[in-house]
């Protein structure tokens, strides 16, 4: 028979391992960080070979500090990496396939998240990015809005397709079918740094949808309350309703940095959207990620996970009516503390997370940018249990891969089956701190096997 090493009872699950951290400079403040089939290999680049690619928003400004400050004058950048499918030696899995610079419109736009999605329906990925402002001098530096990069082969193979101006700079980006018109459109969040400048309240979501070419519409502009001035952070989208009608299409979820509440935005025909706070039980949200999983087996893909700033992962269960539940109270403890004291090698610093498939099984598993300087980068692992919980213990270091000597300040992470061996491979953005350091991207390839016991 076939049986996973370690499990026992379906209960214990393997903690899977990874090679060591391979790190490659990209450039200044990395941030957003996605993947996606976008390419073929060097010989027949124009033939997909399910192998991903790695895009990389390079902001050229420091989206980490809260406050407005180093901008390396430079224009900001997507780096685009391509998959070579040669991952014995981790080293040798990604070249460089193109640097895009942000400047279609503006010198001095400044990159900030990236996603991967076919725009103008060639059933090729494109690159969806969002723009922020640079803040030099005043908060109307650059231009700001989303960009779309199309594929259209070649030696560059990425090509300007559309600009569309948001009316605040934006940063978290999240890309599906809205209006259920078959072509994928645009949701983004007002930029952190935003709260910067009190004189406005920015807790908007900007909805830009697709004309079906893979150009932007003007934005659909959503206040979410009157009363706070706070921005929002990340944007994802998921299916947290069952409203007949709109039970099919996708569903925002957004929080409000420094507000401490979640918001989800109900989509209830593709163009207007009913709004539904929620307030946290026990430990306050200042959420820096979020993500969308289905954590119990069984369920609509309607949870919600959340990393505040503190170091505390909360874990949102959708109800299926826009609503979510999270109980700190009890056993199943939805509030999970990554770290406090215990000795785990984490400092506590705003970071990124990812929901995907790290060990085997069905199961969603989380991985969490986590530490801050060179030498304590760590991704932090957490293994689903298929019922809402996590496998974690931050006693046990082998939750805790290093990302690396040269990883400082990794704030964004995504899991990719880089090698295609069936198991999640992670991938981080290395921001960095001050304008002196090198941002960085981490690969760390995992090396969980299946084995056969007799
Ligand atoms: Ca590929
Ligand atoms: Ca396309
Ligand atoms: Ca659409
Ligand atoms: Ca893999």
């Amino acid at each position: 028979m076939v049986a996973l090493a370690g499990e026992v009872n379906g209960q214990i699950q393997k903690i899977p391992e990874f090679e060591p951290a391979v790190v490659i400079g990209v450039g200044s403040f990395p941030w957003g960080i996605a993947a996606g089939d976008a390419l073929g290999p060097p010989l027949e680049p124009n033939d997909l070979d399910g192998y991903p690619e790695i895009a990389v928003a390079v902001g050229q400004l420091n989206l980490y500090r809260l406050i407005p400050g180093d901008w390396t004058g430079e224009t900001g950048q997507v780096v685009v990496f391509r998959n070579t499918q040669n991952w014995t030696n981790p080293a040798d899995g990604l070249d460089f396939a193109q640097v895009i610079e942000l400047d279609e419109v503006h010198p001095n736009t400044i990159s900030a998240d990236v996603k991967w999605a076919d725009m103008d329906g060639d059933d090729r990925l494109d690159l969806v990015i969002s723009a922020t402002t640079h803040f030099d001098s005043s908060s109307a530096g650059g231009a700001w809005g989303i960009y779309v990069y199309r594929y259209a082969g070649g030696v560059e193979p990425f090509e300007f397709l559309d600009y569309e101006p948001t009316t605040y700079p934006v940063r978290g980006l999240t890309v599906a079918d809205f209006d259920n018109d078959g072509d994928m459109d645009v949701a983004a969040a007002v930029d952190l740094l935003e709260e910067s400048l009190p004189e406005f309240a920015r807790d908007y979501i900007s909805i830009i949808k697709n004309d079906g070419t893979g150009h932007l519409l003007p934005e659909d502009l959503y206040d979410l309350a009157s009363d706070s001035s706070e921005p929002t952070t990340a944007v994802v989208a998921g299916l947290f309703d069952k409203t007949p009608g709109g039970a099919t299409l996708p569903d925002l979820f957004t929080s409000r940095w420094d507000w401490s509440d979640g918001v989800s935005m109900t989509n209830l025909d593709g163009t207007s959207y009913s709004m539904t706070f929620t307030a946290p039980s026990c430990a306050s949200w200042n959420f820096t990620d979020i993500a969308v999983g289905r954590f119990t087996s069984g369920k609509l893909v309607d949870d919600v996970v959340g990393l505040s700033g503190d170091g505390t992962l909360s874990v949102l269960h959708g109800d299926g009516n826009a609503g979510f539940i999270h109980d700190c109270s009890g056993g199943n403890q939805d509030d999970i503390y990554l770290s406090t004291s215990g000795g785990a090698p984490l400092t506590l610093v705003p970071g990124g997370l990812d929901v995907g498939h790290l060990n085997a099984g069905t199961k969603q598993d989380i991985v969490v940018a986590t530490g801050g300087d060179a030498g304590n980068a760590t991704a932090t692992i957490l293994l689903g249990n298929g019922d809402g919980t996590f496998q974690y213990n931050r006693l046990n270091g082998g939750y805790f891969i290093d990302l690396g000597v040269l990883a400082h300040r990794p704030l964004r992470i995504t899991i990719a089956d880089l090698d295609q061996d069936g198991f999640g491979d992670i991938i981080s953005s290395n921001h960095g701190e001050t304008i002196n350091d090198v941002g960085t991207i981490s690969v760390l390839i995992n090396t969980f096997e299946l084995i056969s016991l007799p």
